[in-house]
């Protein structure tokens, strides 16, 4: 797929005066360190105060109906924004994302060139991060996350557009891989004999949370589907997870995900793409805190998520390896990389997580029934 270019001061400009915003335009730059959407601050001089918003560039390759991911963000967040209001709860803006519509009434721009742009309130005084910094923070994003799932857990009928159906589905990911193993178009299969092995000697356990699923043991609910730790924004004074982002893929899906992706990446001792793997192993200290913070929040788990919770932790770090692999066989078309070979370090760190986490099951599996009883 295309390449989507950085967009210049001019584009930002004619870009954002589609959206209610006054004021004068002032600078853009980019922002954040997401790997699918093209994200941009931009400040504006309002009546003589600066004011920044943040305005996106959706990823219409991997989000092909961006109208459809557009309608399920407007209604999460407006649902969320009613329960925030009759709670009582001061700047609502801060504790949940706010589109700003664009002149016409639409959440979202198609500009001339076929690209989808989504404007919202800039939260100010909070930030995300890319690597956990302390037990106290595991735990808070494992409680900022169960809210969200208590927040959108009634958002049921209509069902949510799947924005990107079989997003969490092992199997299926598994067989993509396969497939870009068999086609091995740029002839990278041999730089990853090793991780090609590792995975295929995991695969019996790929089908098992849908197993259960399908069986009705594991329910489907309203999910976030991206909870790795930079998706919720730490209020710079309390630390506190006060506003999850990035709901592109806010759909039906299963609790046990969102719980696994929290891990994968906030009980990660080293960044996603660290290539010096003795740093990168699982802690389990940031793994007991986030269980804490996350089970405080989601009293409605049923015995068979309770079951799965550690499980699932591994399971979705194999997913997320497996897709990094994939996009590296298939020449770096699905993440933004900003170096050859980066989903190649991208994956042997998940699977350095893998293993890391399967090394300390038994202590997961303790820290869960604990996190459960308190
Ligand atoms: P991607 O889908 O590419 O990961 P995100 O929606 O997560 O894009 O945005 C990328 C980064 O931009 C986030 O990690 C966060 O730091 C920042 N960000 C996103 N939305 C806001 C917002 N409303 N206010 C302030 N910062 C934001
Ligand atoms: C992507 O958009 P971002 O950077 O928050 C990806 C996730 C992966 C993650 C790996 C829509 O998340 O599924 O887990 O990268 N998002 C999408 O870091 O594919
Ligand atoms: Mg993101």
């Amino acid at each position: 797929m295309a390449e989507l270019g950085k967009a210049t001061q001019q584009e930002l400009k004619d870009i954002s005066s589609a959206f209610q915003v006054y004021g004068d335009f002032v600078s853009g730059c980019p922002y954040g360190s997401g790997h699918i959407n093209d994200t941009y601050q931009v400040t504006y001089s309002v009546g003589g105060a600066q004011m920044h918003y943040l305005l996106q560039r959706i990823n219409h390759h991997v989000f092909t109906q961006p109208a459809n991911v557009q309608q399920n963000i407007l209604r999460v967040t407006r649902h969320i924004a009613d329960k925030l209001r009759a709670q009582g709860v001061k700047d609502i803006s801060r504790h949940t994302l706010t589109l700003i519509l664009t002149r016409d009434g639409e959440p979202v721009h198609h500009d001339v060139a076929g690209n989808w742009w989504r404007m919202y309130v800039f939260v100010e005084g909070a930030k995300t991060y890319d690597q956990i910094q302390s037990a106290h923070q595991a735990e808070l994003v494992g409680e900022a996350f169960a809210d969200f799932q208590n927040m959108v857990a009634d958002l049921t009928q209509p069902r949510l557009h799947e924005t990107i159906p079989h997003f969490h589905n092992t199997v299926k990911r598994y067989e993509a891989l396969q497939a870009a193993i068999q086609k091995d178009a740029f002839n990278r299969a041999k730089d990853v004999k090793a991780e090609i092995a590792f995975v295929e000697a995991r695969a019996d356990t790929f089908g098992r949370l849908l197993e259960r699923s399908a069986k009705g043991e594991i329910p489907e609910r309203v999910t976030h589907n991206d909870t790795k730790l930079n998706n919720v924004m730490l209020d710079d004074e309390t630390g506190k997870g006060i506003c999850v982002i990035d709901l592109d893929t806010v759909m039906p899906g299963l609790a046990l995900y969102d719980f696994g992706d929290m891990c994968r990446t906030a009980t990660a001792n080293a960044a996603e793409d660290e290539q010096d793997l003795s740093k990168v192993y699982s802690r389990m200290d940031m793994f007991e805190a986030i269980a804490k913070g996350y089970c405080r929040g989601a009293k409605f788990l049923v015995q068979a998520e309770k079951e799965e919770l550690a499980f699932s932790a591994r399971l979705i770090t194999m997913t997320i390896g497996i897709r990094f692999l994939t996009d590296y066989l298939s020449g770096d078309t699905y993440f933004h990389i900003k170096r050859p070979g980066h989903n190649v370090d991208r994956t042997r760190t998940q699977l350095k997580m893998v293993q890391s986490m399967e090394e300390q099951a038994e202590q997961m599996e303790a820290i869960v029934k604990a996190a459960l009883a308190e």
